[in-house]
C-alpha cells in the first residue's frame, strides 16, 4: 500500500471533506483517504502511485485547490 499526502485548500466543513473524498476515491487505485480539515492534509492510500495531475483534477472537480 502506498500513502501519499497532499494539501488541499478551501475546505471549511465536513461537507467539503465529503465532496473531496467522493471525487478522490474515484481515482484508479485509490483505496481510502483521510482528510484533516484543520490543516487541509489529505492522506491517500492507494495500490499504485497516485498521479498528482489526477489528484488535482479530482480536487478541482470537487471545487477546491491543491496547494503547490
Ligand atoms: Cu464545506
Amino acid at each position: 500500500m502506498i500513502t501519499t499526502t497532499f494539501t488541499v485548500t478551501g475546505m471549511t466543513c465536513s461537507h467539503c471533506v465529503a465532496a473531496v473524498t467522493e471525487e478522490v476515491t474515484k481515482i484508479d487505485g485509490v483505496t481510502s483517504l483521510d482528510v484533516d480539515l484543520a490543516s487541509g492534509a489529505v492522506t491517500v492510500e492507494s495500490v499504485e502511485p497516485v498521479d498528482p495531475a489526477a489528484f488535482t483534477d479530482a480536487v478541482e472537480e470537487a471545487g477546491y485547490e491543491v496547494a503547490s
